[in-house]
């Protein structure tokens, strides 16, 4: 069985389904709690950086209740504004998800969790807004990152309203002050013991 997180209260998968081909979404997706299984076709789940992504979500696209099963490859990519409510992550893989939408952009994820990362959990590589507002994570390193060399910079605002992690970890937020990048942390527990005096 899998190790889960004390706060974090994953729902029982209705349903498992082996995802081959990146499902695209471009309307509202209620997964009603399937476990969506990455294919070996997608990645490995380790920290290759060409993995492909479970779901890609689109202009009009929404994705709720989603289990993404072990190994998590790139996770959920989204190129538009867009918002992933009640989305669980069993086991994280390169990357939980990415936010690509240009300047303007609103993402939001609300509610669910994360687990068993090697690295990052949310990757901000758009423009725009990312709120994280009641999610839970363990095991993993970086919470949220800007990045700091794509292709197209933005300057970006992450904003954590209500968020639970467990330690060890490295950071929750890591932004580009050099492009103005700005952090808004509210309601964050830190559970157990970091360890260190
Ligand atoms: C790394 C890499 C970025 C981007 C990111 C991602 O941080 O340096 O360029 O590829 O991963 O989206 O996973
Ligand atoms: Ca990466
Ligand atoms: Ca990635
Ligand atoms: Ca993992």
């Amino acid at each position: 069985a899998l190790e889960r997180p004390l706060a974090a209260d994953f729902p029982t998968p209705t349903d498992e389904i082996v995802v081959h081909e990146t499902i695209l979404v471009d309307e509202p997706f209620d997964g009603g709690n399937v476990r969506y299984v990455p294919g070996p076709e997608l990645g490995a789940g380790d920290q290759d950086e060409d993995q492909l992504p479970v779901f890609r979500v689109e202009d009009g696209g929404s994705l709720s209740n989603v289990i993404i099963g072990s190994p998590g490859v790139d996770g959920v990519h989204c190129y538009d504004s867009c918002t992933l409510t009640n989305v669980w992550w069993e086991n994280i893989g390169e990357d939980a998800a990415t936010f690509r939408g240009g300047d303007g952009s609103q993402f939001t994820v609300a509610g669910g969790a994360a687990v068993a990362g090697d690295d990052k959990v949310f990757q901000h590589n758009g423009g725009g807004t990312l709120t994280v507002r009641n999610f839970v994570a363990e095991d993993f390193a970086t919470l949220v990152r800007s990045c700091g060399n794509c292709s197209t910079q933005y300057q970006r605002d992450i904003v954590l309203d209500g968020v639970e992690v467990t330690v060890p970890a490295d950071r929750l937020v890591g932004i580009n002050e050099n492009y103005g990048d700005t952090a808004t942390l509210r309601n964050v527990t830190i559970v157990g013991d970091s360890g260190r005096d």
